[in-house]
């Protein structure tokens, strides 16, 4: 920049953690008691506190008088040498990242075996998530299983439904015609603290349950093929989890027969992590991420489904009416802007790049429309591509905040034509008592001072 441009568009980025560890036990034993209020202000405290005076000195350098030494003095990395090569086998985020991490909400989960971390979306790019980033849902804990002693083992609930039950080594797998693509993976709870009002401070809390990675793997269909599944019989299949939680989903047979489900073991260029199923997972694109069952042992195929307890007791969404709806397993259209976002502070009025993430389980995004006056105008973003389907969408807008306080929303609409509802929308047809498929619109205020909130407007 120039020496007389203003300076414009610098964010203080969000606080990645918020509580110290006794806050953290603190908040823990209250969520225990049931006190969710308290939560909320705990998180408000610890957001406060992090915008102070100093921490906005600290994050706005001014040069010293006489030049600033940072071009006037040369570096210890200019005049000396640096480390050599594979220092480290394996390379790790710069020491200035360390506080870019996953975290879990404090006081959500009693232990952390079945519980959640959410992915720090305000501090990525593009649209594909560091594996060491994904956000993790465990129902019982995560293994780093042995894949020479893995097993995939395909059977019928009735001997009519395929000629030849078989049972796959990983080698068998990998041997198998492979094929990559682009998909997120969203768990239906996500955002889904938000269905009765605002709950939590930052996008990481409101929407981190999502992650995007290009999978590698053998889709189900081959497999099945090979058992020779009769497919005018067997409609649905049933994955079944290696862990302890025994994980068991049933998928529609037309998901796999549009090859599109996969086997996957391979996630961004490597193998999948242990916390993402490795050595076998399940991809079911545009799904809620329940059906992407980890450390997958099992695969049966049936007439009907299995009503299994993660689709008869868990993942039903209360209705306003009384009545359970189950089986919903399609993330709709959705979208999220990740900067600015709650937490962080602009500390200068002027120009500033609006980003954000889109996303459907239908297809692709089509476009994606930005308010910064709450829905009142709205201004049609720049899609970044590749715009694939089933994958997250970046998308960007220019914009120049005059300092006063500013509404910002984005909304999101698919090939389909579907548009994302705004929370009044939803709530007519979904009440306030649902935990999943929340996707509407969200809005952050900026507020004069610069700091960002999450805010619901009714
Ligand atoms: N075996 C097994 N598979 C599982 C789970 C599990 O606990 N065990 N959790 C499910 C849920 S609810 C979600 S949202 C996704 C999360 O995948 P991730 O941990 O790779 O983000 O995995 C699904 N598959
Ligand atoms: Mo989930």
């Amino acid at each position: 920049m120039s020496a007389d441009s203003p300076p414009s568009g610098r964010v203080l980025k969000a606080p990645e953690s918020f509580l110290s560890r006794d806050g953290i036990r603190a908040v823990f034993a209250e969520g225990k008691k049931g006190r969710r209020d308290f939560i909320r202000s705990a998180f408000a405290a610890a957001v406060a506190g992090a915008a102070t005076p100093a921490a906005l000195a600290q994050s706005n350098p001014v040069p010293a008088e006489g030049g600033d030494p940072n071009i006037l003095e040369l570096p210890a990395h200019s005049t000396g040498l640096g480390q050599g090569v594979a220092t480290d086998g394996y390379g790790k985020p710069s020491k200035f990242e360390a506080n870019v991490q996953r975290r879990q909400s404090p006081g959500l989960t009693q232990t952390t075996q079945s519980s959640v971390s959410f992915a720090p979306l305000q501090s990525l790019f593009g649209i594909i998530t560091p594996s060491g980033l994904h956000f993790e849902r465990h129902h019982q804990g995560w293994w780093d299983v042995d894949p020479s002693k893995h097993r995939l083992m395909v059977n019928g609930s009735d001997p009519s439904m395929l000629k030849t039950p078989m049972v796959f080594t990983m080698d068998e797998l990998m041997r198998l015609p492979m094929v990559s693509r682009f998909h997120f993976i969203e768990c239906g709870a996500n955002t889904g603290m938000e269905w009765g009002n605002v709950a939590v401070p930052t996008v990481q809390y409101s929407h981190g349950m999502i992650s995007c990675s290009e999978f590698t793997g053998v889709p189900l269909k081959v497999v099945l093929d090979l058992c020779g599944v009769d497919y005018r019989r067997a409609r649905y299949v049933l994955g079944e989890g290696a862990d302890g939680s025994s994980m068991t989903r049933t998928i529609p047979m037309e998901m796999v027969e549009n090859g599109e489900v996969l086997l996957a073991y391979g996630q961004n260029g490597e193998m999948l992590r242990p916390e993402n199923g490795y050595p076998l997972r399940l991809v079911v694109p545009g799904v809620q991420g329940v059906s992407w069952v980890k450390y997958l042992r099992r695969i049966e195929v049936g007439d009907k489904p299995w009503a299994t307890k993660d689709e008869a007791i868990h993942y039903i969404d209360l209705l306003p009416d009384g009545l359970h709806r189950q089986y919903s397993s399609i993330q709709e259209c959705k979208s999220v802007v990740t900067t600015p976002s709650g937490g962080q502070v602009l500390l200068d009025k002027g120009f500033y790049n609006i980003s954000g993430l889109a996303w459907s389980g239908r297809g692709k995004v089509k476009k994606v429309d930005v308010s910064v006056d709450g829905g009142r105008n709205w201004r049609p973003a720049r899609l970044e591509n590749p715009v694939l389907s089933k994958c997250l969408t970046r998308f960007n807008l220019d914009w120049v905040w005059d300092g006063k306080p500013a509404l910002v929303q984005s909304r999101a609409t698919d090939e389909t034509g579907y548009v994302q509802p705004t929370f009044r929308q939803l709530r007519a047809v979904r009440g306030t008592r649902s935990i999943y498929h929340n996707n509407a619109i969200q809005t952050w205020l900026v507020q004069e001072s610069g700091e960002v909130k999450n805010v619901q407007l009714s």
